[in-house]
């Protein structure tokens, strides 16, 4: 029999064998790990924890020593809720500040959670003014522990906004109550960046379809860019999205094209990375296990875009994974997936098939009458091909035979 030790001797020498970036190659990424990611302890509606508790102070440490720099966090994930806004919180927030200056961390992203606790049954925006009232103070205060901590981001997902059963609210009406919290967070931002020399934080929404509620009012990232640019905000320059890759992937989108309407809408602001299946439930699996192709192709526009991070973990550790697992398997190995999809996204951008099958493409079949549809149809029948070409090198790029990686068969 194997003994805890052995085994964990075991998954050390294979995860060595696998071969690893190293802490300073992969902190010059701008790659965040989520506390509540690390602290997941395995438990889901019909499932018990597996894993035991995990301090911020572990996770800190644990980050630090695999090399992601950057540490997000909702408000409580390291505050009880009954200590918000409390003397107890800045006691916390203190300590928080110490372990990531410490470890050299920062924290780069601050979110509230606005869907576990009883207080919020009937959502964010629920009928009661008291709730919406309390809605507002815990936005506005992770705003403050967001500048205490130096953050440069705040993310909402609103994931209980939203009903179960049919007619009961109003969803104008929810809306606009939604929209009040919002602009609650991003006044009580403006006048405390003000206040101490700051910068305001980039206030980032990220939808999911469904799940815990049934019907989601703000569901894809679309909905949110129409929601933004909708009047309802009084500072739609403060905000924009944080979607997540599978949350798009979960209604059937292409998430690629997701973020390409919010790259367009100068709106991609944060990116929550991860993979799964579509029309599931939210499975967040570790980034390219499932798709690494897409994942390829997502991260093509990404760099083409200049879009260089954050890039945040948001993803589950699965329950099979033990805790010595969670920091020596799963959040190194995503974080090389990453790096190792992010430099290849580099390849497929400088390869010079595509370069030149791209070109050809764009400079057309060369047809002088815009109206003569027959000739048109001609000139590019052949160019076409390159589509499907194109796709292959991708492929060829992904399992390395760009580079003269090949299989037994000759
Ligand atoms: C859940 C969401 C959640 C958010 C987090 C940040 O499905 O992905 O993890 O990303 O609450 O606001
Ligand atoms: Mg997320
Ligand atoms: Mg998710």
């Amino acid at each position: 029999m194997l003994t805890e030790k052995d085994q964990q001797a075991l998954i050390s020498r294979l995860s060595q064998a696998c071969g690893a970036y190293s802490p300073q190659t992969r902190r010059k990424y701008f790659i965040s790990g989520p506390q509540w990611a690390a602290a997941y302890e395995g438990h889901a509606l019909f499932h018990a924890p597996t894993r035991p508790p995990v301090s911020f102070e572990e996770v800190i440490r644990n980050y630090a020593e695999i090399g992601i720099g950057y540490w997000t966090t909702h408000d409580t994930d390291v505050i009880p809720t009954e200590a918000i806004g409390t003397d107890r919180q800045a006691e916390i927030v203190s300590r928080i500040r110490q372990a990531l200056d410490q470890h050299g961390l920062q924290c780069s992203m601050v979110t509230t959670e606005t869907f576990h606790h009883a207080v919020w049954a009937a959502g964010p925006a629920a009928e009661a003014p008291e709730v919406r009232e309390y809605a507002k103070f815990r936005l506005c205060n992770t705003v403050d522990i967001g500048h205490e901590l130096g953050a440069s981001f705040a993310v909402y997902w609103p994931g209980s906004l939203g009903y179960q059963v049919q007619g009961a609210i109003e969803e104008t009406q929810t809306l606009r109550w939604y929209a009040e919290a919002l602009n609650a967070a991003c006044e009580h931002d403006i006048e405390t960046a003000r206040r101490k020399g700051r910068p305001t934080l980039k206030h980032c929404l990220e939808a999911k379809p469904f799940e815990p509620q049934a019907e989601i009012l703000l569901p894809t990232s679309d909905a949110m860019l129409a929601f933004i640019s909708s009047g309802l905000l009084t500072h739609p320059e403060m905000v924009g999205l944080n979607p997540e890759y599978l949350h798009e992937l979960m209604w059937g989108a292409a998430p690629r094209a997701a973020l390409a309407r919010a790259l367009l809408a100068g709106k991609l602001f944060h990116f929550d990375i991860n993979d799964g299946y579509r029309l599931k439930h939210d499975v967040d699996i570790g980034i390219g296990l499932v798709n690494p192709l897409d994942w390829l192709n997502v991260l093509v526009l990404l760099r083409s875009h200049d879009y260089h991070g954050p890039f945040n973990l948001d993803f589950k550790p699965p329950r099979t994974t033990s805790a010595f697992g969670v920091f020596k398997v799963s959040f190194p190995t995503a974080v090389d997936r990453f790096i190792t999809l992010w430099e290849m996204a580099g390849e497929v951008l400088e390869d010079p098939v595509i370069g030149e099958a791209t070109a050809a493409l764009k400079a057309g079949g060369g047809v002088t009458d815009p109206r003569d549809v027959e000739a048109i149809v001609r000139a590019n029948q052949e160019l076409l091909t390159l589509h499907e070409l194109i796709a292959h090198r991708i492929f060829q790029i992904l399992i390395g035979a760009h580079r003269g990686r090949t299989f037994s068969i000759a």
